[in-house]
């Protein structure tokens, strides 16, 4: 039995392999890729933000090496920002309630 953590990884490589076989390289997100993991995996961020060009700029400042595409590893920075800010918000709100 894989382990609560074991299986967050697994849930990871799962979810970038499901929107980066799309089209073009089978293990990166192209821009379209991207969007469509954006507006259905975190159509709760993206509704949010009303201008278009939010997207534009997330995807500009993940792509590192400027190909136009995201690997893995830049797939995780995003994931990583994300989360950080999940839980400095959790915090933020457990502390209130002290
Ligand atoms: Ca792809």
């Amino acid at each position: 039995m894989p382990s609560e953590m074991e299986r967050c990884i697994e849930s990871l490589i799962a979810v970038l392999q499901k929107y980066s076989r799309k089209d073009g390289n089978s293990s990166q997100l192209s821009k379209a890729e991207f969007l469509s993991f954006m507006n259905t995996e975190l159509a709760a961020f993206t509704k949010n933000k009303k201008d278009p060009s939010v997207l534009d700029c997330m995807m500009k400042k993940l792509d590192l090496n400027c190909d136009g595409q995201l690997d893995f590893q830049d797939f995780l920075n995003l994931i990583g920002g994300l989360a950080t800010a999940c839980h400095d918000s959790f915090l933020r709100t457990s502390q209130k309630r002290i």
